[in-house]
C-alpha cells in the first residue's frame, strides 16, 4: 500500500483530532480491495474487515492522549490477492488539554505601540539547559507571527505562523520537532514576534489590532515529553530593528540587528524581562492544513531601468509572496522596493488600482507593499521580509541594484490536476487560473493577495471545485470552514469573509453587508464540494449546524420581509412571496457587467431565492448522507424553487430579469421545469449571440456559464465564448499578457491601463470547462470512486489530457481527434470505476476509439 495519510495530511505532527482517519492507495494496476485490516501501535486492531474503504476510515482504539505517538500499518486484500502489510506510518498528537500547558503567555514591554504599519517586531529569548537526549518538540503559538530559532537553528520551515484564524475563538499551535537542534547543556530559543493578522492592519478597512493591542508568546518545551523550557517572566525582550506589517511591508536596517542574539552566547543584560500575560488555552487548536511554505523561487525574466537610481525587475508572472536580494551594496545603502502588478506609462511600478477607496474616505488608502533595507556591507548578506507578504509581479528597487529572487510563498498543499491541449492559448488560459490560485492560497482562500487579502466567502465558493481538482485542498478549506462556523453570527449569519476581523463584523459599521447569498452559501456549498473530490463526511457532519442555521435565516427572511420595490408594485403580497428572499444585503450577481449596483438597494430577490433552492437542495442530500432528516430542505428548496418561477418566470416561459447570469441560474440550479429548459438555453443563446458572443456574467454565474449552454446542446456557444478574445473576455486577458485572473473582465483596458485587482481567482473557473469538458473528467461518485470520462471536442482542438490524483490515485484522459475518429487513453486507479461511450472501465489502461462527428458535439 502506498500513500497512507492521517486525516488530510502526511504523518502529521500535533494534531488534536481524537479519531484521525486514516487513508491509503493500492499500488496501481488492476486491484480492488475487498478487506483491510489496520494495527496500531498502541493496540488498535481491526481485524480482517470485508469492505472495499481505503480513504478516511476512522481510528476506533483506545483514547488518545496528549503528545501520543502512534505508528500504524494496514493489510490489504485485494481481488487479486493478498497484499500484504504496508510500511509503517505515524502521526503523533498535541497538547489536548489547557493543563498540559506549564508554559504561561509572554509579551514584550511596549511602553507605547506606534500607528500600524510602522510598529516593531520584537526580538524574545531565553536560556535553558538540557542534559539527556530525548525526543524534543517544541509547542508553540502568538498573537502576532513568531519565528522561531534555537541556539540560532530556524525552526521549522513554516511561515507565517500561527496562521490566520479567528482568533477569538481558535488559535493553533504548531509542533516541532526538534530533536536534532538540541545539544547537552546550554541552549537558546529566540523568537521574533511581528504584528501579523492579530495586530496588523487587516482588510480593505486597512483595520488594526483587530484581535487585541499588544502581540504575545506562548511556547513549551519538552524532552521525553518533559517541559525543560516554557514561556514566563525570565525571557528576555527587546524591540527588533524590523518594523513589519502585512500589508504595508518589511522594512529594517540590518546593521543594528544584535548578531547571534538566539545563541546562549549572547549577552541580554540590557534587555528588559517579558511580561506575563494573561491569555487563553481553552482555544488553542490543531491545523488540518499542511503550513504556509516558501514553495518556489523564480528568477527574473526583464531588467528595466525607467530612472536614474531606479530598476524594475520583472518576475515573470503575478504571484504571492516576497523576494529575497543578494549584493546589498556597502555598508550603508538603503534599497527601496515596492512591489506591484502592473506597469505606469513610463515603466514604474505603479499600485493605484490596487488602492481601497470608498465613499466614507477622503482619498484611496494606502496600497502598502514596500520593504527596505539597509545593509551592514558584510558580504553574502541576504534580506528577505518574511513577516509581510505581497501580491505582485514586478518589483521597483530605489537607490540600490540590488540581485533580485521571487519567492512565492503559499500552503504548501499537493498539486492534484493538471490539463494541456492543442490550443496555447487555452493553456496560458489554465496556468493563469492555476496561479491565481497559488496567489491566493496563503494560509486562507483569499479574493486578492494585494488589495484586501480577505478571505470572502463568495470567492471561494465559486473556485473550490477548480481548486480541488488542482490542488489537495482538503485540509485547507477544512481549516477556512472551521473559521466560517466560528465567524457565524446567533442569528445564522454568515459573515462576508472568514476569518472576519472585528471591524468588518458583527457589530461594526459595516455590520448590515454580511449575509448576502451566493456569499454566506459557502458554508454548505465548500463542505459538499470537498465531500465530492474526498469523499469527506466528517466535513459534513461538521458543518451540518452552520448550513442548516444559514438557510433557517434564509428562510426566515424570505418569510417576513419584502423588498420595497416588490411592496410598492404590489401591496398584498402574493401567496409564493413566502419563500421568496429579497431582503437583506446582497452582492448579487457582482461585478455583472451593466449589473446593479449593491448598495442601491436594487432588488436581489432573483440571486437571492436561487441560492435559497440550491442549498437547500443540497443540504437535503448532505441529510441523506448523515442519515437526517432531509424532508424539510427538500421542501424548502421546493418552495423556494416555486416562489421562483412564480415571480420570475412568465407564463410565456421568459425569465425576468433577461440577463445572461439568470439563465444561466436557471439552469444550472434546476429552476426551471425540465419541458422549459431547452427554450431557456435557446434564449441564453440568444442573449449571449446579442452581445457578440461575449460573457455578460459576474461573480456567481460565470462558472455555470460555459457547462450549461454545453450541457443542453450548445457546445457551440460556449467554444465560442471561450476562444472569444475581445472584450469581455478571458482571452483579452490572456492576450494582455495577463498571468493570473483578473477581478474585472477590463481589469486592464485597451489602452494599458489597470482597474483593481490583477489576481482574482473567481473568474478562473472557467477552467473546470477546460478539465470536465474539454478533456472531459468529472467526478461521478464522491472522492472520484466513479468518474465520468467524455470529451467534448470543439472549438478546433485536436487533442487535449487531464490527469487528477484522487484519493484512489492518478486518473488519467487523454484524447486526440483525427479523420472522425476520437481515440482515448484512459487509466482507471485501483477500486475505482469509469464511465465511458456508455460503457463500464475497471482499474487499469484503456484504449478506446469512438467515432466522432468532427466536433460538432454530440456525444461520443
Ligand atoms: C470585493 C472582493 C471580493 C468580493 C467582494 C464582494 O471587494 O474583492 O472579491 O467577493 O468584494
Amino acid at each position: 500500500m502506498i500513500g497512507l495519510r492521517v486525516e488530510h495530511l502526511d504523518h502529521p505532527l500535533g494534531i488534536h483530532t481524537r479519531a484521525p482517519r486514516f487513508s491509503w492507495r493500492l499500488p496501481a494496476g488492476g486491484a480492488r480491495q475487498v478487506a483491510y485490516r489496520i494495527r496500531t501501535s498502541n493496540g488498535w486492531d481491526t481485524g480482517r474487515v470485508d469492505s472495499d474503504r481505503s480513504v478516511l476510515v476512522p481510528y476506533e482504539g483506545p483514547p488518545l492522549g496528549s503528545a501520543q505517538r502512534v505508528t500504524w500499518r494496514v493489510r490489504v486484500w485485494a481481488d487479486t490477492g493478498d497484499l500484504g502489510w504496508s510500511s509503517e506510518d505515524w502521526f503523533e498528537m498535541g497538547l489536548l488539554r489547557a493543563d498540559d500547558w506549564t508554559a504561561r503567555w509572554i509579551q514584550p514591554r511596549e511602553d507605547e505601540v506606534p500607528p500600524p504599519g510602522e510598529r516593531p517586531a520584537h526580538l524574545l529569548r531565553t536560556l535553558f539547559t538540557v542534559d539527556g537526549g530525548g525526543p524534543a518538540r517544541l509547542y508553540i503559538t502568538a498573537h502576532g507571527l513568531y519565528e522561531a530559532f534555537l541556539n540560532g537553528v530556524r525552526v521549522g520551515d513554516a511561515e507565517l505562523t500561527p496562521g490566520y484564524t479567528q482568533y477569538a475563538s481558535r488559535l493553533q499551535v504548531q509542533t516541532y520537532d526538534v530533536t536534532d537542534l538540541l545539544r547537552p547543556g546550554a541552549n537558546a530559543l529566540g523568537v521574533v514576534l511581528a504584528d501579523g493578522w492579530f495586530r496588523g492592519q487587516t482588510g480593505a478597512l486597512r483595520s488594526a489590532d483587530q484581535w487585541g493591542h499588544h502581540v504575545a508568546l506562548l511556547a513549551q518545551l519538552t524532552v521525553d515529553g518533559v517541559p525543560v523550557s516554557i514561556t514566563g517572566a525570565h525571557w528576555r525582550t527587546a524591540p527588533a530593528p524590523i518594523v513589519a506589517d502585512l500589508i504595508a511591508g518589511e522594512q529594517t536596517d540590518l546593521r543594528s540587528m544584535p548578531t547571534r542574539w538566539a545563541s546562549p552566547v549572547f549577552d541580554d543584560a540590557a534587555w528588559t524581562g517579558a511580561i506575563g500575560a494573561d491569555h487563553r488555552f481553552d482555544i488553542l487548536t490543531d491545523s488540518p492544513a499542511p503550513p504556509v511554505r516558501r514553495v518556489e523561487e523564480l528568477a527574473p525574466v526583464a531588467v528595466t531601468r525607467p530612472a536614474p537610481g531606479r530598476q524594475v525587475v520583472d518576475l515573470g508572472r503575478a504571484i504571492n509572496g516576497w523576494v529575497r536580494l543578494r549584493g546589498l551594496g556597502p555598508a550603508g545603502t538603503r534599497v527601496v522596493l515596492t512591489h506591484g502588478e502592473h506597469l505606469d506609462a513610463d515603466g514604474n511600478v505603479t499600485t493605484d488600482h490596487l488602492r481601497p477607496a470608498f465613499p466614507f474616505l477622503p482619498a484611496p488608502l494606502p496600497a502598502g507593499m514596500v520593504d527596505a533595507v539597509v545593509s551592514t556591507g558584510r558580504p553574502h548578506e541576504t534580506f528577505e521580509p518574511r513577516r509581510t507578504t505581497h501580491g505582485f509581479r514586478y518589483v521597483q528597487l530605489d537607490g540600490h541594484a540590488a540581485d533580485v529572487t521571487g519567492v512565492v510563498v503559499h500552503t504548501d498543499m499537493r498539486r492534484t490536476g493538471w490539463f494541456s491541449c492543442s490550443d496555447e492559448r487555452l493553456n496560458a488560459l489554465h496556468e493563469a487560473a492555476l496561479w491565481s490560485f497559488r496567489g491566493n492560497a496563503c494560509d486562507i482562500p483569499t479574493d486578492c493577495p494585494q488589495r484586501e487579502r480577505a478571505g470572502w466567502t463568495g470567492d471561494w465558493q465559486v473556485f473550490v471545485p477548480t481548486a480541488a481538482f488542482l490542488y489537495d485542498v482538503a485540509g485547507f478549506a477544512t481549516k477556512w470552514l472551521r473559521d466560517v462556523a466560528a465567524d457565524q453570527w446567533d442569528d445564522g449569519t454568515v459573515a462576508n469573509m472568514s476569518p472576519c476581523p472585528p471591524a468588518e463584523g458583527r457589530g461594526s459599521t459595516v455590520a448590515g453587508l454580511n449575509g448576502s447569498a451566493g456569499w454566506g452559501d459557502a458554508a454548505v456549498i465548500v463542505p459538499w464540494e470537498l465531500y465530492r473530490a474526498y469523499g469527506d463526511e466528517r466535513i459534513l457532519a461538521d458543518m451540518w449546524p452552520v448550513m442548516t442555521a444559514w438557510l433557517a435565516r434564509a428562510a426566515r427572511m424570505a418569510r417576513t420581509g419584502r423588498h420595497p420595490d416588490r411592496a410598492a408594485a404590489r401591496p398584498t403580497p402574493a401567496p409564493h412571496e413566502k419563500h421568496l428572499w429579497d431582503t437583506g444585503f446582497h452582492w448579487g450577481e457582482w461585478l455583472e457587467p451593466g449589473g446593479s449596483n449593491p448598495f442601491s438597494g436594487a432588488d436581489m430577490g432573483d440571486v437571492a431565492t436561487a441560492y435559497l433552492c440550491y442549498s437547500a437542495g443540497l443540504t437535503a442530500r448532505i441529510a441523506d448522507i448523515l442519515g437526517s432528516d432531509a424532508s424539510g430542505y427538500r421542501e424548502l428548496a421546493r418552495q423556494a424553487r416555486d416562489a421562483w418561477r412564480c415571480e420570475f418566470m412568465g407564463t410565456d416561459g421568459r425569465l425576468a430579469p433577461d440577463t445572461q447570469a439568470n439563465h444561466v441560474r436557471a439552469l444550472a440550479f434546476d429552476l426551471v421545469p425540465a419541458g422549459s429548459r431547452s427554450a431557456v438555453a435557446a434564449r441564453l443563446v440568444d442573449l449571449v449571440r446579442a452581445t457578440g458572443t461575449h460573457v455578460g456574467t459576474g461573480f456567481l454565474a460565470t462558472p455555470y456559464l460555459l457547462p450549461v449552454l454545453a450541457d443542453a446542446g450548445h457546445l457551440d456557444v460556449a467554444y465560442d465564448l471561450l476562444r472569444q478574445d475581445t472584450e469581455p473576455s478571458w482571452l483579452t486577458m490572456i492576450d494582455r499578457g495577463a498571468t493570473t485572473m483578473w477581478e474585472r473582465w477590463d481589469g486592464v483596458d485597451a489602452s494599458g491601463v489597470a482597474h483593481e485587482s490583477l489576481n482574482h481567482y473567481a473568474k478562473g473557473a472557467v477552467v473546470s470547462f477546460l478539465h470536465r469538458y474539454v478533456a472531459g473528467l468529472s467526478p461521478v461518485e464522491p472522492a472520484y470512486r466513479r468518474f465520468r470520462v467524455r470529451p467534448r471536442p470543439g472549438g478546433g482542438v485536436t487533442w487535449a489530457s487531464a490527469e487528477h490524483e484522487s484519493p484512489y490515485g492518478r486518473i488519467s484522459v487523454r484524447w486526440t481527434l483525427a479523420d472522425d475518429v476520437l481515440a482515448v487513453d484512459i487509466t482507471v486507479p485501483p477500486g475505482t470505476t469509469a464511465e465511458f461511450a456508455g460503457r463500464e472501465l475497471a482499474p487499469g489502461e484503456h484504449r478506446c476509439a469512438v467515432p466522432h462527428n468532427g466536433g460538432k458535439g454530440r456525444r461520443p
